[in-house]
């Protein structure tokens, strides 16, 4: 389970990295609201901002400097909008400063909530608000995503690529009771595990058992587990089956692009990066990228980096502030009808963010 928050401050050092494209407008919306609950519950803030990028490697070679973990290490939280620009391969971004910032900071649960919000059409036919309602606990330290392997014979006939997938003992079952734990604070105890341990036949079936061996630690938990291409289509058919779904870093990734989806725009949907032993800050992110198509054009929609500042706060201890944004969110879908164009209106992404500020203010 996570470490309780530390004897919450109510004045916070945030580490503030925008990044690329939208991640320039949406950060700043998302900083508006986190300053208005401020106010409102006697938080105070301070931004200390980094423009780690792919505009900065272009410029020097590097995403951050070389000492740029040590630059963030000490503080309370690290609050990021997106990564990743045309010019720049999106493995060099991704791996030259999420991916440092995620395994440096042991941030091994990268947790994603999936939830339709009355006010917000469905894509799926008849679906309504507690339809689809259930949280995605990804692993994000490991699995798929290795530096493990290389190639071989390059430029000849034989060339080949090869990438090791790790999956150890601790890293699938600490996200595991991770995502337990989750299961015990919601209302229907349930856990289903992405697998397909019938294609891969050595980790995804040691995934599949140490799944069982910690759910035997949990005898109030229902648990399920789908090979990953039906859970993808029972996701779409069936959401309202799910309550807390763990997957492996790769499955994680893929679920938490089509869960969002399903609840209308894939761009509402928060992320935190956690360290649930505290011994590193955390980081929150939506879960969407840079979208170099509308960047530059103000109209890029911030309820999911507005969404992830409130995962900031309940994280550092300020539940009651978290709250009001979240409820802030839910009042401005349910009875208002400012929306950003992926959502079917005009609003531009400063409306937006200030259509939430003065909700949280009331
Ligand atoms: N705000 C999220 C973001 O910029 N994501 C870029 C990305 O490619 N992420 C991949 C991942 O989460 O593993």
């Amino acid at each position: 389970m996570a470490a309780p928050a530390k004897t919450p401050t109510n004045k916070m050092r945030i580490a503030v990295i925008p990044g690329d494209g939208i991640g320039n407008e949406v950060v700043p919306e998302g900083i508006r609201v986190l300053e208005a609950v401020g106010r409102r519950f006697g938080l105070d803030y301070v931004w200390d901002s980094f423009d780690w990028s792919c505009q900065r490697f272009q410029k020097t070679g590097a995403m951050m400097p070389e000492d740029g973990l040590d630059r963030i290490r000490k503080h309370d939280a690290i609050y990021l909008g997106a990564v990743g620009w045309p010019g720049v391969p999106d493995h060099v971004s991704l791996w030259g400063l999420l991916i440092p910032i995620r395994r440096s900071f042991q941030q091994y649960v990268n947790l994603r909530p999936v939830r339709l919000f009355e006010g917000l059409k469905s894509p799926l036919a008849d679906r309504k608000p507690g339809d689809i309602d259930y949280w995605i606990v990804r692993e994000n330290n490991e699995g798929e995503y290795s530096t493990i392997g290389g190639r071989m014979y390059e430029g000849t006939e034989l060339e080949a690529a090869i990438q090791q997938a790790v999956f150890t003992k601790k890293g699938c079952e600490r996200v595991m009771r991770y995502a337990f734990d989750l299961a015990k604070r919601r209302k229907r105890h349930e856990v289903t595990s992405a697998t397909k341990s019938n294609g891969i036949s050595i980790s995804m079936p040691y995934w599949d058992e140490r799944f069982a061996a910690i759910a035997r630690e949990y005898p109030g938990i229902k648990t399920s587990q789908y090979h990953i291409d039906i859970l993808a289509a029972h996701l779409v058919r069936n959401p309202h089956w799910f309550d807390v779904i763990v997957a492996s870093n790769l499955f994680g990734d893929i679920l938490s692009d089509l869960g969002p989806a399903t609840t209308g725009t894939i761009a509402i949907a928060p992320g935190a990066n956690i360290n649930p032993e505290r011994a590193f800050p955390s980081m929150f992110e939506p879960v969407h990228g840079s979208a170099p198509d509308i960047a530059g054009k103000g109209i890029a929609n911030p309820i999911g980096q507005i969404w992830s500042g409130a995962m900031m706060l309940e994280h550092l201890g300020h539940k009651e502030a978290a709250d009001a944004i979240v409820k802030a969110i839910e009042v401005l879908f349910a009875e208002t009808d400012v929306r950003t164009r992926d959502m079917g209106g005009k609003a531009t992404c400063r409306e937006l963010g200030e259509a939430i500020v003065e909700l949280v203010r009331r």
